[in-house]
C-alpha cells in the first residue's frame, strides 16, 4: 500500500511537472509528514514533528480524551477523534450523500462568488496572497478559491491545517495536481488541542475556517478558536467563516442519519478507532448510531448508544467501563447558526464582518469578516 501510493506521488509530480519533486529520490524512505515535505515547494521542516513524534502525541492526546471523557457522565469523546485515516475517508464518503447537503451547498456558494469573495479579502493586488485553511481535510472546496486567487494574484501561498496527515496528503495532491503554481506549506495539528501558531506574513492572509468545521464547538470554545486565529492574522487580513443554518428538523436528521448507513459507520469509527490504537475491545455491534436534534442548544448531537448491559477495556488508558443498556458516549455536536449568531461570535472576538453569501434556500452562509 505504502508503495503503490507513492507511485502514485511520482505519477501527480511528473504529469505537472514538479520538478523538485521528481528530483527527489527519498520519497519510499521517508514517511508521514516528512515525506509530504518532500513535494511541496517551500517548506519549513522546523515546524514538523516526524511522523513516530506526532503518533506519540496522538496516543497521548487519545489516551487524555478518553480518560477524561468516559469516565465522566454523561459519557462524551471529542470529534476530532473521529478523524484518523479511516475516520477520514468515511466522512469524504458522507459530503457525496444525497441527505448531506452542507458541503455541496458550500461548494456552489464558492462556485459562484469566489471571485467576489477573493476581491472583498484581498484589497492590495500587489501583495501575496496566503489562505490558511483550518480543518483542511482533503481540501475538495479549496481549489474554488485557489483558482480565484490565482486570477488576481500571482504570488498565492497554501497553508492546510489538519489532524489527520493522510487527508493532508490528499490534500496536497489535489492542489498540487490542479494548481501546481500554488505554494504549500501544509500542517499537520490538533487546531483543538494545540492552538495554531503562523508565521508573519508579508503579504495578505485569508484565513478559511469553512466546511462548518465551527459547529463542532460549544459558543465558549468557538470563540477561543476565533480568538486565538485573530491573534495570529494582522490589520488588512481576513477570515471566511462557514456555518451551516437552523432549517427544518428532518432535513437537519436526515443529514446525520442516512439511509446507507455511512454516518453511522463514521460514529462506530471512533469505537474501532480506539481498539486499534488504545488496545481496547469495543464490540462495535453492541452500539448503535444515534442522532438528534436539541432545539434549544440549537444542534445536531450524535451517540453511541450502549445495546446491553456490557464491560469494556481500555488497556493503554488503564480503563475498565462499564456500560448500562441504552447508556450513551455523546460523540459529536454539529451547531446550526443564524445571521445574528454569526455576526455576535464574530464580533465578540474582534472582527467585523465586510460580506454575506449564501445559496438560494438560505440554507448554509459564508461570512467574510476582517480585523476592526
Ligand atoms: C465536519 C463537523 C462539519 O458537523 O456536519 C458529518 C461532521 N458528522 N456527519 C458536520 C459530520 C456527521 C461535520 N463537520
Amino acid at each position: 500500500m505504502e508503495s503503490s501510493q507513492e507511485h502514485t506521488l511520482a505519477q501527480t509530480f511528473l504529469s505537472t511537472g514538479n520538478q523538485m519533486a521528481v528530483l527527489r529520490d527519498s520519497l519510499g524512505t521517508l514517511k508521514g509528514f516528512v515525506k509530504m515535505a518532500t513535494y511541496v515547494q517551500t517548506v519549513d521542516i522546523g515546524h514538523f514533528a516526524p511522523a513516530d513524534e506526532r503518533e506519540a502525541l496522538t496516543r497521548e492526546a487519545l489516551t487524555r480524551e478518553v480518560q477524561r471523557g468516559l469516565i465522566a457522565r454523561p459519557r462524551s469523546l471529542s470529534p476530532w477523534m473521529f478523524y484518523d485515516a479511516e475516520g477520514s475517508r468515511l466522512f469524504e464518503r458522507i459530503t457525496t450523500l444525497p441527505e448531506y447537503y452542507p458541503t455541496r451547498t458550500e461548494r456552489a456558494i464558492l462556485a459562484g462568488y469566489a471571485d467576489a469573495i477573493i476581491a472583498a479579502a484581498h484589497g492590495d493586488r500587489s501583495l501575496p496572497l496566503r489562505l490558511v485553511e483550518l480543518g483542511a481535510g482533503t481540501a475538495s472546496k479549496t481549489c474554488i478559491l485557489l483558482e480565484a486567487a490565482l486570477r488576481v494574484s500571482d504570488d498565492v501561498a497554501y497553508v492546510p491545517v489538519d489532524v489527520c496527515p493522510d487527508a493532508l496528503e490528499l490534500a496536497c495532491q489535489n492542489v498540487a495536481c490542479a494548481l501546481p503554481e500554488v505554494r504549500m506549506q501544509p500542517i499537520v495539528r490538533n487546531y483543538v488541542t494545540h492552538p495554531l501558531q503562523l508565521d508573519l506574513f508579508d503579504g495578505t492572509t485569508l484565513a478559511l475556517y469553512i466546511g462548518t468545521s465551527i459547529g463542532n464547538f460549544s459558543p465558549e470554545e468557538a470563540q477561543l478558536i476565533l480568538r486565538n486565529l485573530c491573534s495570529q492574522l494582522q490589520t488588512g487580513d481576513a477570515l471566511l467563516l462557514g456555518t451551516d443554518m437552523v432549517k427544518d428538523r428532518r432535513t437537519l436528521l436526515a443529514a446525520y442519519d442516512d439511509n446507507d448507513g455511512i454516518t453511522g459507520a463514521f460514529n462506530l469509527n471512533i469505537l474501532h478507532r480506539l481498539n486499534r490504537e488504545l488496545g481496547a475491545n469495543f464490540d462495535a455491534a453492541c452500539f448503535r448510531h444515534r442522532v438528534l436534534w436539541n432545539s434549544i442548544e440549537c444542534r445536531i448531537e450524535m451517540h453511541l448508544e450502549s445495546t446491553q448491559e456490557q464491560d469494556v477495556s481500555i488497556d493503554d488508558a488503564d480503563l475498565d467501563l462499564h456500560f448500562m443498556p441504552r447508556e450513551t458516549i455523546h460523540t459529536e455536536n454539529s451547531y446550526k447558526f443564524t445571521d445574528q449568531g454569526i455576526r455576535r461570535l464574530l464580533t465578540q472576538v474582534g472582527f467585523e464582518v465586510r460580506g454575506t453569501w449564501k445559496d438560494s434556500r438560505g440554507w448554509y452562509t459564508l461570512t467574510l469578516a476582517c480585523l476592526g
